[in-house]
């Protein structure tokens, strides 16, 4: 049996915008009520899987949830028509429409954390979507995204799709984003690495910790997970705008590439004593003199894809940057530098348009679920959600049909927007066979 690792993307939808939801996000902020560019925003996220396509990584797409989610409104006491409740919620409480509008399932880093089998007890790939509760407009993924994954991992032989983590503070999750498989090759059992923001109840930071201990406790029970670490994210990095610790680092086979500030430095001394007793493990650290935490969360640097060599071999791995890291003077030469020093194994970086996405926070590590699998587990896989270039045309061909060029958040209290959005996420369940993921 050969693993592979497979990434699937998420599908960017047809409400894309920036609503300035996510506190502690500091694009979020800073774009809060900026024009988006939907069918653009799409089609970069689909440009970008076509780039590992062609260069012959094996990859797959998620489908967005839909919106508005109209359900939401109703529990929150919204009657009548849809349009009707569109028009009150426009007038009576606009936060609250742009909450059940946003495109943010897009960010797939968030739909889950995933235990490959070669790492769980009983065999089998597990997916524990994240109940994303600290922010209200995503803690309303869940349900949609539960049932998304269990319509491409559709084979209960090879797959276990579990419910969230119960919804409490205690228990907040935000899925792979604060997860990193680590091994020694994909062909090895290999140790999760689960990053926590904070413990219970406690939190010591001006931003919110997204992630508790007790959730990515409880993930890697849930999981039969045969090998996991701990480890605490730094309440700096959180505060200068580190949400998730995928915005400071990012690890893949035996490499883990993060910035000095990423971790508590008392606690990552000994989970990377643990993590060099198991595999031979690289720690790329990134120095603040060679790049601040500033420019790091700014460019995203450590929200790059960290990618095997195509046929899986980790001795040589290659960066899926975004185009910001080119852009921000001292990363490019840190970036330069770095992939001309061969005693670790970073050896090529390209550069990918995502900008859409990245002014809502969300870059090219965001936008991925990444899934190691057997070639017997991928091809149990439904195959529609499989990115062919073929595939990939047909997604094109349905954003082009059904996507508006731009999107202010006001245009959200147009009932009509509903209507066009409702139209495209039918149409999409036809496409591509999967009647039944919605329920509008
Ligand atoms: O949860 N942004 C997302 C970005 C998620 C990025 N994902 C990872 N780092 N893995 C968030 O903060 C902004 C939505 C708005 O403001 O309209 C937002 O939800």
């Amino acid at each position: 049996m050969t693993f592979h690792e497979m990434n699937f993307d998420g599908l960017i939808g047809p409400t894309h915008n920036y609503s300035g939801l996510a506190v502690g996000n500091l694009a979020s902020a800073k774009n809060a009520k900026n024009t988006s560019f939907p069918r653009e925003a799409a089609l970069q996220g689909i440009e970008k899987m076509r780039t590992l396509v062609r260069k012959g990584y094996k990859q797959g797409f998620l489908l967005p949830n839909a919106r508005p989610d109209l359900n939401v409104l109703r529990n929150l006491g919204f009657t009548g028509t849809n349009a009707q409740i569109i028009n009150k919620a426009a007038k009576q409480a606009p936060e609250l429409l742009s909450m059940v509008y946003s495109a943010s399932s897009m960010w797939a880093a968030n739909a889950a954390t995933v235990t490959p089998s070669l790492d769980s007890k009983d065999g089998k790939v597990h997916f524990t979507p994240a109940n994303l509760l600290t922010t209200a407009h995503r803690a309303i993924e869940y349900p949609q995204t539960e049932r998304i994954l269990k319509a491409v991992f559709n084979n209960t032989k090879y797959f276990k799709v579990h419910s969230a983590l119960y919804g409490q503070s205690e228990f907040a999750d935000e899925g792979a984003a604060n997860h990193t498989r680590l091994g020694s090759s994909y062909q090895d059992a290999g140790v999760g690495l689960f990053v926590y923001g904070r413990t219970g109840q406690s939190n010591l930071t001006r931003f919110p910790a997204r992630q508790t201990l007790k959730a990515s406790q409880a993930v890697a029970r849930a999981h039969e997970t045969r090998d996991a670490l701990f480890l605490q994210q730094s309440p700096v990095a959180i505060d200068a705008g580190a949400f998730h610790n995928d915005v400071v680092a990012v690890g893949n086979g035996p490499a883990l590439f993060f910035h000095e500030d990423a971790f508590v430095a008392s606690q990552q001394a000994a989970v990377f004593a643990e993590l060099a007793e198991r595999m031979p493990f690289k720690a790329i650290c990134v120095s603040r003199d060679d790049v601040s935490l500033a420019d790091a969360i700014s460019s995203y640097l450590f929200n790059s894809q960290l990618l095997a060599s195509p046929d899986g071999s980790t001795h040589e791995m290659h960066l899926i940057a975004p185009t910001e890291c080119r852009d921000n003077q001292a990363v490019f030469a840190y970036l330069e530098r770095l992939i001309a020093d061969d005693s670790q194994p970073i050896r090529t970086v390209t550069y990918v348009d995502v900008r859409q996405s990245m002014s809502n926070g969300g870059g090219p590590a965001c936008l991925r679920l990444r899934v190691l699998m057997s070639n017997e587990e991928m091809a149990a896989i439904n195959p529609n959600f499989i990115a062919t270039e073929a595939q990939l045309d047909v997604l094109s061909g349905w954003v082009n049909q059904h996507y508006r060029d731009e999107l202010s958040p006001a245009d959200l209290a147009d009932p009509q927007l509903m209507t066009e959005s409702y139209d495209a996420f039918t149409d999409l369940e036809e496409v591509l066979n999967c009647e039944g993921v919605y329920r509008l």
